[in-house]
Order: structure tokens, then C-alpha cells, then sequence
């Protein structure tokens, strides 16, 4: 566990993220992940919120029996400008693997802050390394990037998902997510 947090908290300082105010260097990510809409060139970064900020407080235990070979995986594809499927459904105390994959030409995010609140997240893989017990707001996605979130829903409910970035959510790119 230790060496899990170790691992976060080193991926956190390789991203940018201090273990300080992440409120604020969020909102100057999310001030980063606009300009790279204009730009297109500057990479959007993943959401992080504080960790007594509502999350489960023993996703360590409750993620820890976890075959994760054999959980359910979950696909969604982000385009423009919309979520393939826009409704997902899961069950409560059942371990799943959400792959998210960027089809689209411009930078897309996974937002559903009450969602991810709602859920006892093992973790993120990236490409080339995995964060160990997230607490996220967003996961953000570029042009053909794709990130797995591992995960075993906590509480039932019906969540908001959206992409947060300039017009998206207006030109439909919403969804919700159910655990049942
Ligand atoms: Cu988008």
C-alpha cells in the first residue's frame, strides 16, 4: 500500500500535480485543456479531487480480491461529439474494466465527478504506467489515447457524464451512467 501510494504520488509530481491545492491546478489544467482546443497541440491532462472530498474511503479493501482478468470489461469510444454508448450500466459490488478510447480528431474527457465518487477506483492505466487509487474528476483523452479505469461500483444511483470542454456538452456530447 505503501509503495501504491508511492507510485501515485510519483506519477502526480511527473504530471504536474503537487500534493497541495489540486482545486486550483485543476482549473489551470482545465484553463490548459482550453487552450489545446485552439491549439492543438497542447495535451489535456486528467482531474484529480481532494481525497476526503466524498470518494469511498476503503477502495483499497473493497478492490483488493479483485480478479481482474475476470471482471466485465466496458468499452466507450469519445468522438465528436458524443459517447459510444452514451448510457452505461452497472451493477453494485461488481468488479469492472472501462476501456475509453478517443476516436475523434480533438481532445475529449470522461467528467462525471459524482460518478467517480460513487465507486471504489483500483486504478488507471495509461498507456505506460498505472496510477494506483485515483480520485477523479475527469479522465482526459486525446486523439487516439486510450485509458482503462479498473473499478467496483460502491453506490447506487443515476450520474451525469459530460465533456466539459468549450461547446462539447452543447453539441451533445452527454451521457449518464447507471449502478444498480
Ligand atoms: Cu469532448
Amino acid at each position: 500500500m505503501v509503495v501504491l501510494t508511492l507510485h501515485l504520488a510519483i506519477f502526480r509530481l511527473l504530471l504536474g500535480l503537487s500534493a497541495g491545492p489540486r482545486r486550483g491546478r485543476a482549473g489551470a489544467i482545465l484553463a490548459v485543456a482550453g487552450t489545446a482546443l485552439v491549439s492543438g497541440c497542447v495535451p489535456a491532462d486528467d482531474q484529480f479531487g481532494h481525497p476526503r472530498d466524498g470518494y469511498p474511503a476503503d477502495a483499497v479493501t473493497m478492490t483488493a480480491p479483485v480478479d481482474w482478468h475476470a471482471a466485465q470489461t466496458i468499452e466507450v469510444v469519445l468522438t465528436e461529439f458524443g459517447y459510444e454508448p452514451a448510457t452505461l450500466k452497472f451493477r453494485k459490488d461488481q468488479p469492472y474494466v472501462l476501456k475509453l478510447t478517443n476516436t475523434g480528431s480533438l481532445p475529449h474527457r470522461f467528467q462525471a465527478e459524482e460518478f467517480f465518487r460513487a465507486i471504489a477506483t483500483r486504478s488507471v492505466i495509461y498507456e505506460d504506467a498505472e496510477a494506483g487509487y485515483p480520485f477523479l474528476d475527469a479522465i482526459a483523452l486525446d486523439p487516439e489515447e486510450t485509458k482503462t479505469l479498473r473499478f467496483v461500483p460502491v453506490t447506487p444511483g443515476d450520474y451525469r457524464l459530460s465533456c466539459d470542454l468549450t461547446l462539447h456538452a452543447t453539441f451533445g456530447m452527454v451521457g449518464r451512467i447507471l449502478i444498480e
